[in-house]
């Protein structure tokens, strides 16, 4: 190791869960439990652990019951029990809070290092869980929406730049970005398991969570799960699409649980194991970015977030992006997003884009 060199760093195999604090438990647990038909893996009086239908790991999602609805963790999973030893010496170099727990931090997870990453975001990492069965072949217990992997977290930081620099040198790769003429990155998504992102950094006040991502097997998944929000009047759960991205290719669709938290459905991106797998940058006034068929991105999407938990419970203080913001370049009225490189919007599209941008 050289001077100034950091530590090997873990070697990460993927998201693997969440852990939100919630106002009301039982509300939550009903939204993941009953409408979105997650597996209840366990539960207690103040949590409740829940899986998708593929998975083997204990859980990829914990909501408990706390004072500030937040996030208190994003669980990545790595090779073997030594990435724990890892994590925790590379996040020490670092010169971050540590704390190491050999008993895990939550049922179903064995030894775990948390952190407080320099962006101030809550990581935990862990190699030892609990295995549960794989509902893959249980039909009789699927449903229409089936929710079946864990697919990605998204982090708000105003700090992209910097935030990449450091996933990257955590091994992270780079799968897109979105930019501008200037070099200002206002989004990146980054992968270990062969998808689009594990992770992703969209710009902003941060640090603050954006959203977790679960990926169901194809697009009709997803509309069945608009239509049972709209025959249960849930509707008012509905954020963002149901659309195809541009970035990630995916088919998706946001939803917001009872504290606001953002939940996408996600479905169908590309493989991007190899190791040369081309990057893909979009320019920020490219209007099929965030969407392929051109359809506004909600303004609530830019700004709302949830906030992030430190090792004590505490909410980490939020940093201002002083950098130009997304929402105010791309549906502001400044009437520079294109469809087609070198022609303007249209003007009945563009009145569409200021109507949008209502905060
Ligand atoms: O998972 C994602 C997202 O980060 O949620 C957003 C993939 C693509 C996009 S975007 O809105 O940029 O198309
Ligand atoms: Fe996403």
């Amino acid at each position: 190791m050289s001077e100034n060199a950091l530590p090997t760093p873990p070697d990460i195999l993927r998201c693997a869960y969440a852990e939100l604090v919630v106002s009301d438990l039982a509300k939550s647990r009903a939204f993941y439990a009953d409408v979105l038909n997650l597996v209840v893996t366990h539960e207690t009086e103040d949590a409740v652990y829940l899986r998708s239908l593929e998975d083997f790991l204990h859980h990829n999602l914990v909501i408990r019951k706390g004072p500030d609805p937040a996030l208190a963790c994003f669980a990545f999973r790595v090779r073997a029990p030594g990435d724990v030893d890892r994590a925790e010496a590379y996040y020490k170099a670092l010169g971050c809070r540590t704390e190491r727990r050999k008993e895990g931090f939550v049922e179903g997870i064995g030894d775990a290092v948390r952190v407080t990453d320099p962006f101030g975001f809550p990581y935990e990492f862990f190699f030892e869980t609990t295995h549960t069965e794989r509902y893959m072949w249980r039909y009789d217990l699927q449903t229409a929406g089936a929710l079946v992997r864990f697919d990605h977290f998204n982090q708000v930081t105003p700090h992209i730049k910097p935030a990449l620099k450091y996933l990257n040198d955590l091994g992270f790769k780079t799968t897109e970005q979105i930019t501008d003429a200037a070099g200002t990155i206002y989004g990146a998504w980054v992968h270990r398991k062969p998808t689009v992102h594990d992770t992703a950094l969209t710009g902003g006040d941060g640090p603050q969570l954006h959203h977790i991502a679960f990926a169901t097997h194809e697009r009709h998944n997803i509309l069945y799960i608009c239509d049972k929000l709209g025959a249960l009047r849930m509707s008012d759960s509905i954020e963002r699409g149901p659309g195809r991205h541009g970035v990630s290719n995916a088919f998706y669709l946001y939803l917001r649980d009872p504290d606001g938290h953002r939940v996408e459905i996600y479905t169908q991106d590309y493989y991007t194991g190899d190791p040369d797998n081309p990057l893909v940058v979009w320019d920020v006034h490219d209007n099929q970015r965030r969407d392929w068929w051109g359809t506004p991105v909600v303004p609530s999407w830019y700004t709302e977030a949830s906030r992030v938990l430190d090792l004590d419970g505490k909410l980490v203080p939020l940093t201002v992006r002083d950098e130009s913001r997304e929402i105010d370049v791309t549906i502001g009225a400044d009437g520079f997003s294109y469809t087609r490189e070198g022609e303007e919007m249209p003007s009945w599209k563009l009145g569409e884009y200021k109507l949008g941008h209502q905060v």
